[in-house]
């Protein structure tokens, strides 16, 4: 379809783009290229040359984006950035030999967070989220997926997703929330487990989709977390309710959590640096993504990390995202987490870069609106000052970029204005 340029809002003219379309090689990009978008989407990409000669026979709003590379917004697809308070004394704890298990196990470690979440007025919660966010914004990131977790009683919990969402209000970020509801057992049910899944999965799961707060839902089925058995159980009930299903699978130790997520045919497997053949070909199986969390294994010291030739060999998407918490990755950088994966995991710079696109898009059921740049997808881009692609998982500590385009509106203050 030719579309004429007064169907163009605006364009970027000059840029390489890195489109990131599946089944492309090198990342999918195009140098000296344009990209025109009209309200929220992309409308157009050709060449700078062809766009430039539109635009001289019909004047649009362009901006000279010479020499820049573009990328799909980055998408951050695995966070728990709502929370109060922060567990540096802990992270002193662990440099002293104390294991996370044996703090958890103790009461502390995501009982702590819970008990400042609990404490936290709205705005609180509000204003430390934000700050976080802010921090991936300035990345290129343009959407996060955001878990609850940290209340596990229903009033903080709806508390969480409410301040998640009201994220979306303040930055350029689109928010998607999860439903964390089986993450710990909190000190009030010690004695009856039982009555806790029961009130998650029932009454209030209900309630938090009734009032719409929840875009999926997701549990740590781990040792130290809720059993296979358990976890079933809140996966059933979530989708009868027709919710997707993200499930926190094989991060510390292999209980069958991998099965159990492809068994759900869950968007995403979370972690699994303890999966195996028979759990990589299942999620592959099932179309799940596998969500690397290299920020939680390198805070941990973990010694055994995903397996990610399994992982490719099975054909399972690979996703990239920074876990952020506060006990086992206080991290705010995508870039970072796009080089841990390249260096400790052994992706390739151009799965990395997917990982925090196309593949994160998929983990979050976004892929047909976003992830890639092609037209008819939303115009979420993340502009950078760099001369390759692979810069942007190499630098450590290194932000190249210039600002993002959120739904076709620009934001970022290191790019000259038309
Ligand atoms: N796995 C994790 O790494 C985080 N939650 C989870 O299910 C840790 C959360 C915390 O320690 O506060
Ligand atoms: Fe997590």
């Amino acid at each position: 379809m030719i579309r004429e340029t007064h169907d163009w809002d605006c364009v970027w003219i000059g840029a390489n783009l890195a489109t990131m379309r599946a089944g492309e090689r090198a990342y999918g990009a195009m140098r000296d290229a344009a990209l025109a978008v009209k309200g929220e989407r992309i409308v157009w990409i050709g060449s700078a040359l062809e766009a430039r000669s539109r635009v001289a026979s019909q004047p649009v709003r362009s901006f000279d984006a010479s020499g820049m590379w573009i990328t799909p917004g980055l998408i951050d697809c695995h966070t728990h950035l709502v929370y109060a308070g922060n567990r540096a004394g802990e992270f002193e704890q662990r440099l002293l030999g104390v294991s996370y298990e044996q703090i958890a196990r103790s009461g502390g470690g995501i009982q702590s967070t819970v008990d400042a979440t609990r404490n936290a007025s709205h705005e609180a919660l509000l204003s430390s989220a934000l700050t976080r966010a802010r921090a991936l914004s300035a990345e290129g990131v343009t959407t996060i997926e955001i878990k609850s977790g940290y209340g596990l009683d229903l009033d903080t919990e709806a508390r969480m997703l409410a301040v998640a969402r009201e994220i979306a209000t303040h930055l350029p970020l689109s928010v998607r929330t999860t439903y964390l509801g089986l993450h710990a057992l909190p000190r009030e049910f010690a004695h009856d487990r039982r009555g806790f899944v029961e009130r998650v999965s029932g009454p209030w799961l209900e309630a938090v989709a009734a009032a719409g707060l929840a875009d999926a839902v997701d549990a740590f089925c781990e040792s130290i977390a809720f059993s296979t058995q358990e976890s079933e159980q809140y996966l059933r009930a979530a989708q009868a309710l027709g919710l997707p299903i993200h499930l926190h699978a094989g991060q510390l130790s292999d209980m069958g959590a991998t099965e159990l997520a492809a068994r759900f045919e869950a968007l995403s497997a979370d972690h699994l640096e303890y999966v195996d053949e028979h759990g990589a070909s299942a999620l592959a199986h099932a179309g799940s993504v596998a969500v690397l969390l290299p920020g939680a294994y390198y805070t941990l010291r973990q010694t055994q990390p995903p397996p990610v030739a399994l992982l490719r060999q099975a054909g399972v998407p690979m996703a990239v995202a920074t876990d952020n918490n506060p006990g086992t990755s206080p991290c705010s950088s995508i870039l970072l987490m796009l080089n841990m994966a390249c260096t400790l995991f052994g992706l390739t710079t151009e799965e990395a870069l997917a990982g925090a696109t196309r593949v994160a898009a998929q983990a979050l059921g976004m892929l047909e609106d976003r992830g890639t740049l092609e037209l008819g997808k939303r115009a979420d881009l993340a502009l950078w000052r760099i001369a390759q692609p692979a810069e942007l998982c190499y630098g450590l500590g290194v932000n190249p970029c210039l600002g993002v385009v959120h739904g076709g509106v620009f934001h970022g203050g290191r790019v000259v204005q038309p």
